[in-house]
């Protein structure tokens, strides 16, 4: 799987494509549909096959969506696997890296068609406006912007988004501590414009590295191969010295530069509001764009769940990297990592553990809220303990309420790593500096010998109740249960 068409004709198969062939208005129209498509959690991921004025052009609105199983397919694994085993397995695959390999440009894709100069023009796509407040047309959403570092040449992989301000103009906004906004200022630094790429449609295992916090000195390149099992396919680029993903849809070159700047946003984010107030923001120059023949944009709604692109993905992405970072420090009892897609995708992380020793619980915790996959925005963590599944809201908040001690269990920490995107933290300005609040739901390590003890069924029991369902006269099977009273306790 090298495409986006490959990994379309999977999700086809899966039967979660929805085609629409009937003529659709980018401006609102589009988004509109994805919202009430998307109200339906797993529904199918939309191919707008003919849009207003821009025949040759499609656009795929929300490829992950909130299906796990388009979320598996991508990451290489049976779309039949749950959210925590795939967190769990892609937090394994996280830690494998695989240099991408260079083909020669003339047999890239991408590179079908390639206009330069005067030619450049980034509306032909038919990039959507998604809300009524919005600056402008969003060209970049579930994108792959690549930025150079100048001194290690180290290129960099982050999903940014970016609006459209003329024929050869993308906004392009990072904000505070991201990678390309490192870069980008790396250059300046030296007196020189900042190279920079982006790519709309691709194999969307790029856009999910892309969208998941890596170390910042190794490329994303290096993570995706590791995920997909193989290198990635790249070209040098003559024009930005940029490795370019041969197998893109579309890609838009150019350079950024310090003294430059445009209104950008405001844009109806992920947390289901327009963030930051539009402001003057850098953007790209374009000189150059390449694109497949009859290419697809894809795009990402941000809204509140379900209707969020980065819902799921960041559930299972953001989950599987703090699993990730925390066995990478060695810590022990890991029984499950969850950022569940309701919380905006980033706003809370639920970690599960097996409490081996005294201070286990609120070392996991202070760990979670801190490590490089964790770190960003998320403002509630919660450890709870192995019999509490992290993915369960249900049993999230009944671990809350029967286990946590509110004057000894939370803890806050202060000026932590935020957003502008924040609308919590007024005035504006100070929304960079976040909170955090770590939550510990387990068993009071101190007493866990003694803890008052969970109801649960007798084995037996239940065993003889399932196989009596239909004779009950109850309708289906009896539900799975998990949890069982000791063995040999005897009534
Ligand atoms: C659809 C989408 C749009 C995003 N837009 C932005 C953005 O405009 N600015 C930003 O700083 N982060 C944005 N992010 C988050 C970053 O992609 C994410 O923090 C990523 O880890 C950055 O990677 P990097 O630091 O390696 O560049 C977006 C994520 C998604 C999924
Ligand atoms: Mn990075």
């Amino acid at each position: 799987m090298k495409s986006l068409g490959d990994w379309l004709a999977k999700v086809e198969d899966l039967g979660e494509l929805a085609r629409i062939e009937a003529e659709v208005d980018p401006n609102l129209e589009m988004s509109t549909i994805t919202y009430l498509s998307g109200k339906q959690v797993g529904g199918p991921t939309l191919l707008f096959e003919n849009i207003q004025g821009r025949a040759g052009f499609r656009v795929l609105f929300n490829p992950f969506g909130s299906s796990y199983r388009r979320l598996a397919l991508t990451v290489r694994e049976d779309p039949g696997t749950g959210p925590i085993d795939l967190a769990r397995t892609l937090a394994h695959k996280m830690r494998a890296r695989t240099q991408p390999v260079e083909v020669d440009p003339s047999i890239a894709p991408v590179n079908q068609n390639i206009e330069m100069g005067d030619d450049v023009d980034v509306t032909k796509f038919g990039a959507p406006v998604m809300w009524p407040r919005d600056g402008g047309a969003y060209i970049g959403t579930a994108d792959v912007v690549l930025t150079m570092d100048p001194n290690s040449k180290r290129i960099n992989l982050g999903t940014y988004r970016q609006m459209i301000e003329g024929p050869n103009q993308v906004g392009f906004y990072a904000s505070p501590g991201k990678d390309a906004l490192l870069d980008r200022e790396l250059w300046w630094s030296q007196g020189k414009p900042a190279p920079v790429a982006a790519v709309y449609g691709c194999d969307p295992l790029l856009y999910l590295t892309a969208a998941t916090t890596f170390p910042k000195d190794v490329s994303e390149y290096e993570f995706a191969g590791g995920i997909a099992g193989e290198p990635i396919e790249v070209f040098t680029s003559e024009i930005t010295g940029l490795k370019l993903p041969a197998n893109a849809e579309i890609i838009i070159e150019g350079f950024s530069y310090p003294d430059r700047t445009a209104q950008e946003g405001p844009f109806g984010e992920f947390q289901g509001y327009y963030g930051r107030p539009g402001g003057p923001t850098p953007f790209i120059e374009v000189t150059a764009i390449r694109y497949r023949n009859n290419p697809i944009l894809m795009s990402a709604l941000m809204a509140d769940w379900p209707s969020n692109e980065a819902g799921a993905m960041w559930g299972l992405a953001k989950s599987a990297k703090v699993w990730s970072d925390l066995e990478s420090m060695g810590v022990p009892g890991i029984r499950g990592v969850w950022s569940p897609p309701e919380a905006a995708g980033w706003g809370w992380t639920v970690v599960s553990i097996e409490q081996k020793y005294a201070g286990h619980a609120a070392q996991v915790g202070a760990l979670a809220a801190q490590c490089m996959g964790g770190a960003y925005f998320t403002k509630y963590i919660v450890v709870v303990d192995e019999d509490v599944d992290p993915t369960s809201l249900a049993e999230v908040i009944w671990a809350m309420a029967t286990r946590s001690r509110p004057k000894d269990s939370i803890d806050i920490l202060r000026e932590t790593w935020s957003t502008y995107l924040d609308p919590s933290q007024n005035p504006p300005e100070n929304r960079p500096w976040g909170s955090k609040c770590i939550i510990n739901a387990c068993k009071e390590f101190k007493y866990i010998k003694d803890f008052a003890r969970r109801t649960r069924l007798d084995r037996s029991v239940y065993e003889k109740v399932a196989a009596r369902w239909q004779e009950l006269g109850l309708r289906s099977e009896a539900p799975t249960v998990s949890l069982f009273e000791d063995e040999g306790f005897v009534r």
